[in-house]
């Protein structure tokens, strides 16, 4: 067969399993399947986004799974191009992303001979994706290696008939049997809730179900009920459920980013169940762990008694929020005081990206608790700093007064991901800068204090860059800020803004 054969194959076949998005990056090997592609646009039938730098344009494809509960596939030529796909496919693997990885190979006889551009490419991506669209799941990525010649004859085809096809998650009739039981049984020290990342399509029945149970619970920003559930938000978590582990932790969605749940590893008395969409236990120790969506777990389980605060953590929590309440009033312009004011204003927008760990707990433990944010977005399937950049602008590209929260170092790893601000929508959008001098966060974790003078500055990794100049090159307008009581928005010139946060 042909390279314009195969191609035609492959991008069919990936259309009607239903990715109906594709991000292109160019290269000689791949030509073929992008002029299919370019068919397939013209026909009506796909989006195509273009970019050159291959990790970015996975995460931005990662991105655009989140958006759109869809597969959206990124399409490469060979060689180290293939390579660059690794990180978002790994982080697709543990939000459970449905990311196409569609790579141009050279011919088998090439393997293993070190002509140009010939690397190892088959199962290169190891368990991280399946190579088999026929029995593609969806709950990970996919990965279809294509051996193309680089010679190709454009075909007559015109696409008018191809049907994108629908496209769903099937994780079977759920048995909540086991997670009933577990709930009913009695306990000394009672029930806590821990909410991680949830779909919006999962808040309804978490929020009621959490009403219900009426437990202490800690949810995190980016499970979209963090403000709704005010009232049962057990305040300064990390350091009240240390001193006061409760009998059960009870996991919702993702794997919460709070000191809490790591404390977890060594409190083998707590018995720990998880639900969640990847079925793993976000714990090295023993949990039970339940796979699947929690909009139909939780509808499944009926309606919950009471089980109220056994151990009374919530009685506490006015006064210790109001403690915050006061720390950030007096110190606006610290970190934990300009997230305040952040949150303030994003909270307005229509969603809120964070980039990395720092600003994800800075906002659980300081944004505003008003107006519910239900669309609060992270990348928290391995945690990386990378590919921060194209995952928000992925994620938002449709959406006007999208703002994203992300550390200086880790927006210099992804500059390349700015390329796509030509592409998405830049009305009111704002990426926020926290410039402290790169990564911040190792300064806070007290196990590293005693590490030398030279190790602490290679972890803190300081790197000085002049975020007017990156902004002027990526045609963002700039602000930098350093006083709270100075700002009062970003105005909306039709441009993206880089508003760069200087802490004091
Ligand atoms: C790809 C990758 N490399 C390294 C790390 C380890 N790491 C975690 S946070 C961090 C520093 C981030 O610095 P910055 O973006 O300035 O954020 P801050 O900690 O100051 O909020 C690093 C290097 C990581 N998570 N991912």
């Amino acid at each position: 067969m042909g390279s314009w054969e195969l191609a035609v194959g492959v991008l069919t076949k990936a259309v009607e399993a239903g990715v109906g998005e594709f991000v292109v990056c160019g290269g000689a090997r791949n030509a073929v399947l992008l002029e299919v592609l370019a068919k397939m646009e013209a026909a009506g039938k796909v989006r195509v986004w273009s970019h050159f730098e291959e990790r970015s344009a996975g995460f931005f494809a990662l991105g655009r799974t989140m958006e759109t509960a869809r597969p959206c596939a990124v399409v490469v030529t060979s060689g180290t191009a293939v390579a660059e796909l690794l990180p978002a496919a790994v982080e697709a693997f543990y939000q459970a992303k449905p990311l196409v990885l569609i790579t141009a190979d050279r011919p088998a006889e090439a393997r293993g001979s070190g002509a140009p551009q010939a690397v190892e490419q088959v199962g290169i991506f190891t368990e991280y994706a399946s190579c088999d669209l026929d029995s593609w799941e969806g709950k990970a990525p996919l990965h279809l290696n294509v051996e193309l010649g680089e010679e190709f004859e454009i075909g007559g085809e015109d696409f008018a008939e191809l049907a994108v096809g629908d496209f769903s998650v099937d994780y079977g009739k759920p048995n909540v049997a086991g997670l009933a039981r577990w709930l009913r049984e009695p306990s000394m020290r009672g029930l806590v809730v821990m909410v991680g990342e949830l779909d919006v399509s999962e808040q309804e029945e978490v929020y009621h179900f959490c009403e219900d149970l009426a437990v202490p619970v800690v949810a995190e920003g980016t499970s979209g009920l963090r403000e709704l559930l005010q009232h049962l938000a057990v305040v300064d978590a990390d350091v009240v459920l240390k001193e006061n582990p409760p009998s059960k932790v009870l996991r919702l969605g993702g794997v919460p980013s709070g000191r809490f749940w790591r404390d977890l590893e060594e409190l083998p008395k707590v018995d720990v169940f998880s639900v969640c969409r990847n079925g793993l236990r976000g714990l090295a120790r023993e949990a039970i762990v339940l796979p699947g969506t929690l909009d139909r777990i939780l509808a499944a389980l009926g309606e919950m008694e009471e089980q109220g605060d056994r151990q009374e953590l919530l009685d506490g929590a006015e006064a210790r929020g109001q403690r915050i309440e006061e720390m950030l009033e007096s110190q606006p312009d610290s970190e934990a005081g300009w997230m305040r004011t952040l949150s303030v204003y994003a909270s307005i927008g229509s969603s809120v990206y964070l980039g990395n760990s720092l600003p994800i707990r800075e906002w659980n433990a300081y944004a505003q608790w008003e107006r519910q944010v239900p669309v609060v977005r992270a990348n928290r399937g391995a945690n990386g700093i990378d590919g921060q950049i194209s995952s928000w602008l992925g994620a938002s590209a449709d959406e006007e007064n999208a703002w994203g929260i992300f550390g200086d170092l880790t927006a210099l790893y992804d500059l390349a991901g700015l390329k796509m601000l030509a592409q998405v929508k830049c009305e009111g959008r704002v990426m926020a800068v926290i410039n402290n001098g790169g990564g911040k966060i190792f300064s806070k974790v007290p196990r590293l204090e005693g590490m030398s003078d030279a190790a602490k500055s290679w972890m803190a990794a300081e790197t000085p860059v002049d975020f007017a100049s990156v902004a002027k090159a990526f045609g963002l307008d700039h602000l930098r800020v350093t006083r709270a009581d100075e700002f009062d928005g970003v105005e909306d010139g039709g441009r993206a803004v880089l508003l760069e946060v200087v802490p004091g």
